[in-house]
């Protein structure tokens, strides 16, 4: 091949590769809206939305709560991000929760929300959503909103096809994007891709009672990228499903050089037959480090551990753990329908939609009806685990939710729209536009066994002219579509925070039901809590100085401190004193350099001071909790490192007499 045509046949690739991917839009652009469109999503002051909506902020690192059908924004939720409205990752009690093994890490890409099950049904317990960029899952208790755990995931390079949970929530498991050399060599070349470079896929343990992960094994897989996954349910029960790309096994330029097989795979993971090579001590302990993060409730604090080891099991050597099954042009969903037999696997680059038969599976893996292996892989013929195909569903399939009527909705990036079909007969019967390029959709429970249905929620990527210009960077959005009836329709575009890359629905009821109001005071056994305003103190040990607070509608104790000097480390615990629900106090000093606390009820937080002049420092609470709110505040009195001001608190009567400034 003369360098000519080598060069000519690349920018052919690059340039559909392009195309696709910058998606396009619809050609209709006027949005039709029915004309009762507006009473679908109007939810009258004081009533409640119907459903809750899970949206991952994509790289803000957050998670967003919204309410379905008025598409309300009701709680930005940290996660991965520090966020100084509530102290998140700032305060001494959240900071652990953002240590890795690569250090203290304040940020990550958050794709995907996942709603623990039981039965195969969204139980409310928990959320979890993984961290890309840095291989983190974290788990949010959804009695009380807040991220309770992070537990990084080794032998990982970009933690997408990740969390999915099992049908009973036995695990959570996270797939590697990347492939990436493992073990005790990884400073390799590059080029030596094929012979050193490997993918993970972890099985999370997660504690039925408390929520807590652990890493139960490690599935050491073939080096391609895997994308994303679902569990089986029902009738596959006991079995994952992997998209992968990269067959080709490249690792430059993939968009070329990945997009050159005519199939990649769909990966079939038998973990049953894993937890049996478990059991029968198969396992074999491999080095790594990894943190796990939690937060412990009645402490109201985080705490670090750092793992060691990892179980894993090698595919190579345990040869009917996995199955690869040929798929069209690099795969990126691979979702399970309500009864668990249909696989749909959504080629971005594919023309149709092949729908697997988990039966046809199970019986072409009985009778090996193999075509060879890739890297010790059984590889199942296509047709012999091929229920049909959806023929001419759009252009650039990505993802397939459910209803409760038997219909698969689809997304496509590149034609910018939702394609419905019957999942019995494949057959498309409705399809609408998305402004512009969905990515991932949502159905209310659509991943359940027995969907709740009602409305697809469409995740774009793009918005251009749908909202008011902000500059370069325009907002994110997402859009609300009716599909009880027979036909799609369109009520509602809502703006999102970050990239909405998935989002998971469920009906209000199921969150609503478990919802924890207060901390009980008599419950908090923070060491620095202080439980009554008889127990608020200020302490000297050495440099540091602890303040023991307390805050209630309206005043902070103590609110006078004088005796801190230049050069201490002030650490302020405030504890909330209120038992009523939605009286949070806030707590800020002038010139701190994190951030401020937002403190719930029952519970205590700390903020670290470095105070770096002498003065008299205001502080005071952030949080408009009464009418007497704006006179919730308070001074510190700084002197000099050699001053002897002696230390002395108080609050009204008790607050320090007469102390001067001496050198
Ligand atoms: S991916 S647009 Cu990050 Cu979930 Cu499919
Ligand atoms: Cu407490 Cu404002």
């Amino acid at each position: 091949m003369t360098p000519f045509i080598k060069h000519s046949k690349l920018m052919l690739a690059v340039a559909v590769a392009t195309a696709a991917f910058t998606g396009c839009k619809p050609k209709k652009a006027e949005t039709v809206i029915s004309g009762d469109a507006a009473q679908k999503v109007y939810v009258a002051p004081g009533k409640l939305d119907e459903v809750y909506l899970f949206a991952s902020g994509g790289f803000s690192g957050q998670v967003a709560a919204y309410g379905i059908p008025s598409g309300r924004l009701l709680k930005v939720i940290p996660v991965f991000s520090q966020n100084p409205e509530n102290g998140w990752g700032y305060t001494e009690e959240t900071k652990a929760m953002l240590n890795t093994s690569h250090g203290f890490i304040p940020w990550d890409d958050a794709h995907h929300p996942q709603l623990s099950k039981t039965d195969g049904m969204d139980d409310g317990r928990w959320l979890f959503i993984n961290g890309n960029n840095t291989p983190r899952i974290a788990r949010i208790n959804l009695a009380t909103f807040k991220t309770e755990e992070i537990l990084e995931v080794p032998n990982s390079g970009g933690n997408h096809s990740s969390p999915y949970c099992t049908e009973n929530t036995e695990y959570v498991v996270a797939g590697t994007r990347f492939s990436v050399p493992i073990g005790n060599n990884t400073d390799v070349p590059i080029t030596s891709y094929k012979e050193n470079f490997r993918g993970a896929l972890s099985f999370i343990n997660v504690d039925q009672k408390e929520g807590n992960m652990n890493i139960a094994f490690q599935l050491l897989v073939p080096g391609v990228d895997y994308d994303l996954a679902r569990s089986g349910k029902g009738v596959s029960h006991g079995w994952m499903f992997f998209s992968c790309y990269n067959s080709e096994q490249a690792h430059t330029l993939l968009e070329v050089n990945a997009s050159q097989r005519d199939k990649d795979f769909i990966m079939a993971v038998n973990w049953k037959k894993a937890e049996e090579y478990v059991k029968q001590g198969k396992g074999k302990k491999m080095p790594a480090t990894y943190y796990h993060n939690k937060y412990d409730e009645k402490t109201h604090s985080a705490k670090s551990t750092v793992e060691k080891e990892v179980l894993t099991l090698d595919t190579r050597e345990l040869k009917d753990i996995v199955y690869f099954i040929p798929c069209p042009k690099s795969p990126h969903g691979a979702d399970v329908s309500p009864d668990g037999e249909n696989i749909v696997a959504s080629g971005k680059l594919a023309a149709v939609i092949p729908v697997f038969s988990f039966k046809k599976l199970t019986d072409a893996i009985a009778k090996k009806t193999f075509d060879g292996e890739f890297d010790n892989v059984s590889v199942v013929k296509y047709e012999a685990a091929l229920a049909g195909e959806v023929q001419k569903p759009g252009l650039g399939p990505l993802h397939t939710e459910f209803d409760d009527k038997g219909y698969a909705y689809t997304s496509m990036f590149v034609s910018s729209e939702i394609v419905k079909w019957k999942v019995d007969t494949r057959e498309v019967v409705d399809r609408v536009p998305t402004y512009y390029s969905i990515g991932h959709l949502c159905v209310v429970g659509g991943d359940n066994k027995k969907p709740y249905g009602k409305y697809v929620i469409a995740l774009n990527k793009i918005t251009k002219d749908r909202y008011l210009p902000t500059g370069p960077e325009l907002t994110q959005s997402a859009q609300l579509f009716d599909i009880s009836g027979e036909k799609m329709n369109l009520l509602l575009d809502f703006p999102t925070i970050g990239e909405p890359h998935y989002a998971q629905a469920c009906p209000a009821e199921v969150i609503m039901k478990n919802q924890k109001k207060i901390f009980e005071l008599s419950k908090n056994e923070h060491p620095y809590a202080a439980k009554n305003e008889q127990e608020t103190k200020v302490v000297r040990n050495g440099k540091r100085v602890d303040v023991w607070m307390t805050a209630i509608r309206s005043h902070l104790a103590p609110d006078n401190i004088e005796g801190i000097k230049q050069g201490d480390e002030v650490y302020f615990h405030v504890t909330n004193l209120e038992q009523d629900w939605d009286v949070p106090h806030g707590f800020a000093i002038k010139g701190a350099e994190n951030t401020e606390l937002l403190i719930m009820p029952g519970e205590t937080q700390t903020i670290k001071w470095t105070p770096k002049s002498t003065g008299v420092f205001p502080f005071y609470c952030t949080d408009f909790c009464s009418a007497l709110h704006q006179e919730m505040q308070g001074y510190a009195r700084v002197s000099a490192a050699n001053s002897t001001v002696a230390l002395k608190y108080g609050v009204g009567d008790t607050a320090p007499k007469d102390q001067v400034a001496q050198k």
